[in-house]
């Protein structure tokens, strides 16, 4: 019997690095970190960041720029074994909490997702803060946010938005105690065999709207009908958030039902442990997490977000003076 008949299915690529390598992701960093004397926001910290990325090791450089030129078919790339300590603060508890300063681990996914793009953030989205903290907070644990616990459905990152990223990234800093909390992500291109003919003809036309989130307010009153597979009829784009796109028709919600079970068959979940780093191709795949039980005690689980886009160009309408910030 060949080795690969007795390995487990697998999904995604996966990167684990070296202790060679971590060492050399650490140094990169470190280096950053410690002669970048400037907010981790700034164009200066991001042109040093942009600089430094250059010289993560080869191997991970070949997975991020395979990935990609093609995001494979779970279009989800894992790199385990990054640094992200020495020393870590309590998990944040506090709303909309963000890395201002840098740090190794916000330095660490930052240099990565600039090897897939140009970083971005949205105005409106924890105050455009490039490096995200996914923490749970105590009196939201019912929303359909990255603050809550219970069941987060599975979403395309800012479906409603027209400038969505590219790529989401989420940096495991700390694991869940609990061990239950979980990243699920999940690709058309698994779920397309799935869908009958008829329903993937419904999916592709525009019979369907996204709700933005309220903190998106001024931008989100009129969002234009929408279809959720949109570009070649065999290999589409998917884009739809399953707490805030709404099909306008009976026949739009049966497709979409479908989807939701093909997506659900298709499903893969990861624990994320410190070091981990996900990231996602939201052209191609959703994601959400499993509940939890947070224990707002400094020790629950925390991941670093951070957005990357393809081309700057096209979003450079919504970023003012040419900053790393959408509106
Ligand atoms: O908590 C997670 O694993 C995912 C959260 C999420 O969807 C996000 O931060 O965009
Ligand atoms: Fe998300």
């Amino acid at each position: 019997m060949a080795d690969t008949d007795i390995l487990p299915p697998l999904h995604a690529t996966t990167l684990r690095l070296d202790d060679i390598q971590r060492a050399q992701v650490a140094a990169v960093a470190k280096e950053l970190v410690e002669t970048t004397r400037e907010p981790l926001d700034s164009a200066k910290w991001l042109d040093a960041a942009r600089a430094a990325s250059t010289r993560l090791p080869g191997e991970l450089l070949t997975a991020l720029r395979s990935f990609r030129h093609d995001a494979g078919p779970d279009a989800l790339l894992l790199i385990g074994n990054l640094p992200v300590g020495p020393a870590l603060p309590p998990t944040p508890t506090e709303a909309d909490s963000v890395e201002r300063s840098p740090t190794t681990s916000a330095a660490v996914i930052t240099l990565a997702m600039l090897q897939l793009g140009e970083v971005i953030a949205y105005r409106n989205e924890k105050g455009g803060a490039l490096v995200q903290n996914v923490v749970p907070v105590p009196g939201r644990e019912r929303q359909q946010s990255n603050a809550g616990s219970v069941r987060l459905e599975m979403h395309s990152e800012n479906a409603f938005h027209p400038d969505r990223p590219d790529y989401v990234g989420l940096l495991g800093v700390r694991e869940d105690p609990s061990g239950a909390a979980r990243l699920c992500t999940a690709s058309i291109r698994r779920a397309l065999p799935l869908l009958a003919q008829a329903t993937r003809r419904v999916l592709s036309e525009e019979r369907f709207m996204t709700e933005p989130p309220p903190s998106f307010g001024e931008l989100g009153t009129v969002t234009p009908n929408h279809a959720l597979l949109n570009g070649a009829a065999e290999d589409p784009d998917l884009v739809v958030d399953f707490a805030a796109t709404h099909p306008l028709d009976e026949q739009a919600a049966a497709a979409m039902t479908e989807l939701s079970e093909a997506l659900s068959r298709t499903t893969v979940a990861h624990p994320l442990r410190a070091g981990d780093l996900a990231v996602v191709d939201n052209r191609l795949a959703v994601h959400g997490r499993t509940p939890f039980t947070p224990r707002y005690d400094g020790s629950d689980r925390w991941l670093h977000r951070v957005y990357a886009c393809l081309d700057y160009r096209r979003s450079r309408p919504a970023r003012e003076a040419d900053g790393a910030v959408l509106r």
